[in-house]
């Protein structure tokens, strides 16, 4: 089988590691490098689930970049630290890890060396911010030629966003709105990029009877431990407030049924300051071309992920 060469980033949070445990067990997948970007997690926590992960499907050959770049919004501090019961749970507590972020070369470093190797052009997915690719294009814009497509979960664009604080007035989605000086930098170089941003993504929550069906094949390893995953997310905080999406998984997923979404070719911008920063938009006739994804096969989507599962590495 052809295998197609990626690039992760993501940002620590329970579907980015979804997200991750997917791509290892894509058998068309070949990941060249997976970024963490210090946002919607603490480091040192997600750099310990990351290489956890990596070790139980014994690729720990696939290299890790430690991002440097800290966004302009910070997530709230709840959000970020809840990821940490990920390491606990009892199929990753026992496997010993024992790295500091110091022991790894910077995503910019990363994203930039393996992009200028790859035998040829590279698609990135994006499961958080996109600072690291856009810092990483500003140092060294060869990459640019390198790089395939980019498939990024973020935006909001004919649906509320996800942002509830202070002097916003709630129309951003949360991976835009950490660092949108980087979100517009990356739309400005024009290469292909799909956003998979929260139209679509509300479409997908994080279900019970979803859950319930996993738990039916979780005498395989992969699924068990993602059902335990996805259980940690269903007291979201504020609970009464939100719920949990299959955000990333659903971004994630795009690299395997295509078929599956319903994309629109637009032309869109971004606000990167004051009440709306991070509020991405169509923008007709003047804005950056890309692509967004407004709808969802929602069987054929939640079919594949108790497909993909049951699958061993
Ligand atoms: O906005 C969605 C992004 C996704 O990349 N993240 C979570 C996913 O990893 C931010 C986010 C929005 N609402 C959240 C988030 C919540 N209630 N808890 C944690 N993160
Ligand atoms: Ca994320």
């Amino acid at each position: 089988m052809r295998t197609k060469p990626v690039i992760m980033d993501h940002d620590g949070s329970a579907d980015d590691f979804l997200s991750l445990i997917l791509l290892l067990l894509m058998r068309h997948v070949d990941l060249l490098g997976v970024s963490i970007t210090p946002a919607d997690c603490y480091l040192e926590n997600a750099l310990e689930t990351t290489l956890k992960l990596l070790t139980k499907a014994k690729r720990t050959n696939i290299e890790i970049g430690i991002g440097h770049v800290h966004g302009i919004n910070a997530f709230p501090a709840d959000w970020r630290a809840r990821p940490k019961v990920l390491n606990a749970l009892p199929d990753l507590i026992g496997i010993d890890t024992n790295s500091s972020p110091l022991d790894f070369r910077t995503s910019q470093e990363m994203i930039i060396e393996k992009l200028l190797t790859a035998q040829e052009a590279v698609t990135v997915l994006m499961t958080g911010p996109c600072s690291n690719l856009a810092h990483a294009i500003e140092r060294e814009p060869k990459i640019l030629n390198h790089i395939a497509e980019v498939i990024w979960m973020s935006g909001a664009f004919d649906v509320p966003g996800n942002v509830l604080t202070y002097n916003h007035d709630g129309t951003a989605e949360w991976n835009v709105f950490w660092d949108p000086i980087s979100a517009k930098s990356l739309l400005t170089h024009q290469i292909p990029i799909i956003f998979i941003p929260l139209d679509v993504t509300n479409h997908v929550p994080v279900t019970i009877d979803f859950l319930k069906k996993l738990a039916n094949q979780s005498s395989d390893s992969w699924a068990n431990l993602a059902g335990q995953f996805w259980a940690t997310t269903l007291d979201t905080i504020p609970a009464y407030e939100y719920t949990y999406f299959m955000w990333d998984v659903l971004a994630t997923s795009f690299l395997s049924i295509p078929e599956a979404f319903t994309l629109e070719e637009v032309e869109v911008d971004v606000v990167t300051q004051g009440a709306s920063a991070g509020r991405t938009y169509r923008k007709a006739n003047s804005g950056y071309h890309a692509k967004v994804a407004t709808d969802v096969n929602k069987k054929l989507f939640y079919d594949y992920l108790l497909e993909v599962l049951s699958t061993a590495c």
